[in-house]
């Protein structure tokens, strides 16, 4: 349970459970450095911040370990409290029995995420940065690392601060207009009103495609790979694994469900699908079904890999095909080209392979390189990819939404005033500057004890 009131100095094992070359314990609160004072040699005069001390950890008389402490002053550390950190050697025995002493002499065992609590409660970090720290813990790829890293930095706290500020504006000018009822001044001020109401609404809309985007990155960038039956789609998916995950066969309609699994290339996590073979005309029942789960599959993907056997003179017509109805980013594939009578030249579109035999793997892998650089790109933008966030931000357009259509009706400015409040409070339970016990409870209780 989270003690949001509490002031004690609190304590915990940073590093994880169980033996390790080195342990972190952290102290944070009014006594750690009275802590350190007791049980820490040689004394400490003047204890500067920012400092690392090379000594002893004494339970009495009786000596613990050699460590290393590392000192950050209130206000200039994680917490914003005194911290002391204390680099101990890592055997479960030390770990504890340092701990214990800690306690001992005044401190408690911190609860989950109570550092970082702490570090809110004292304006060190925002609810939204808080939250990017849970993602960048639970990210495991370079987009998604990336994303969490740039919102702990506090650019999306800053344009929410920002769009903050213009509903507060939009609600002096409706104040004037209780205040004032003189037409000509009211009809400019309507104007100036519109423009920041288009204005926040566009910015906002932004914010909520970028979920999307955001989503991907976390996820995955899925690839879908489909063609007719037999044309060596799970011999691809395959090869991209690096292991027999799908079961290859020479008999036409061999995968009947699709599969899916993670890889990752340069960094990047894709989300890999082999589907069940589209085939024309087909009325048995099974084969419907796994045809309408491959459709499925086209849409919840980003992109395509379209296997044929043959040269198709129509593929760009099907790449158009896929690109502008589908709005997916398509690669063209000859397999087995080992069978391939007349000799082709290799070139981007399509590209040619043999799964069977290794041949222009390579050459796939750098066309699907130069497709996620797209990805890559867009790793700098502003981007939401927590779905609290996301929930909040769709409240907030709900809201500024209804005041657009009210003003057309003439709706009393005392009213839009009241929408707007609404608006503004979604945009604070984003940040944090308003919240609730449960909201609080909910994000921190993510955290693990220590952080
Ligand atoms: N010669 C040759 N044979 C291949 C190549 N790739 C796959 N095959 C063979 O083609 C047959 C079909 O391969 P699969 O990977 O099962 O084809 P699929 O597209 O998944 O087929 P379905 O699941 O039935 O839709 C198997 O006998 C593979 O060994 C290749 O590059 N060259
Ligand atoms: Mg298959």
């Amino acid at each position: 349970m989270l003690n949001i009131d509490n002031n004690d100095t609190i304590t915990a094992i940073a590093t994880p459970p169980g033996v390790g070359a080195i342990a972190v314990i952290r102290i944070s609160g009014p006594l750690s450095f009275n802590i350190i004072d007791i049980i820490f040699q040689p004394k400490i005069k003047n204890i500067k911040s920012r400092r690392i001390y090379l000594g002893y950890i004494y339970s009495k008389n009786t000596l613990l370990d050699k460590v290393l402490i590392n000192i950050f002053k209130s206000p200039n550390s994680y917490t914003g409290e005194d911290i002391i950190e204390i680099s101990c050697h890592g055997s479960i025995y030390i770990q504890n029995k340092i701990l214990d002493l800690i306690i001992n002499n005044g401190a408690r065992l911190a609860t989950r995420g109570e550092f970082t609590f702490r570090a809110f409660k004292n304006g060190k970090l925002d609810l939204y940065q808080v939250e990017s720290l849970l993602e960048l813990f639970d990210s495991e790829n370079e987009l998604d690392h990336n994303l969490a890293l740039n919102n702990l930095r506090g650019e999306v706290s800053r344009i929410i601060k920002t769009l903050r500020k213009k509903i507060l504006n939009l609600n002096t000018i409706i104040e004037f207009w209780i205040d004032f009822s003189e037409e000509d001044i009211k009809k400019k001020n309507i104007l100036d009103f519109k423009k920041l109401l288009v204005n926040i609404r566009n910015h906002i809309k932004d914010l909520i495609t970028s979920f999307k985007l955001g989503l991907v990155f976390k996820k995955g960038i899925a690839i879908a790979i489909i063609g007719k039956p037999n044309v060596g789609k799970s011999t691809l998916f395959n090869v991209l694994l690096k292991y027999d995950r799908s079961i290859v066969s020479n008999k036409s309609g061999t995968t009947i469900n699709y599969i899916e699994e993670n890889i990752y290339i340069d960094g990047i996590k894709y989300r890999l699908i082999d589907n069940a073979g589209i085939k024309k005309n087909t009325l048995n029942k099974l084969e419907l079904k796994g045809i309408k789960k491959t459709l499925e599959n086209i849409k919840k993907s980003e992109i395509i890999m379209y296997l044929t056997n043959k040269i198709n003179p129509k593929y760009r017509h099907i790449q158009r095909y896929y690109k502008d109805l589908f709005k997916k980013e398509i690669i063209f594939i000859i397999n087995k080209c080992d069978l391939l009578k007349t000799k082709l030249k290799r070139q981007d579109s399509p590209i040619l392979i043999s799964a069977k035999y290794g041949i222009g793997i390579k050459d796939l892998l750098n066309k699907l390189k130069s497709i996620s650089e797209r990805f890559r790109k867009n790793n700098n933008k502003t981007i939401i990819p927590n779905r609290r966030h996301y929930e909040e931000l769709k409240k907030a357009l709900f809201k500024l939404n209804q005041i657009k259509d009210n003003i057309k009706i003439g709706i009393e400015p005392e009213i839009l005033s009241l929408i707007l409040k609404e608006a503004n409070y979604s945009l604070e339970k984003i940040i944090g500057t308003i919240t609730n016990e449960e909201i609080l409870f909910h994000i921190f209780d993510r955290f693990c004890i220590g952080k």
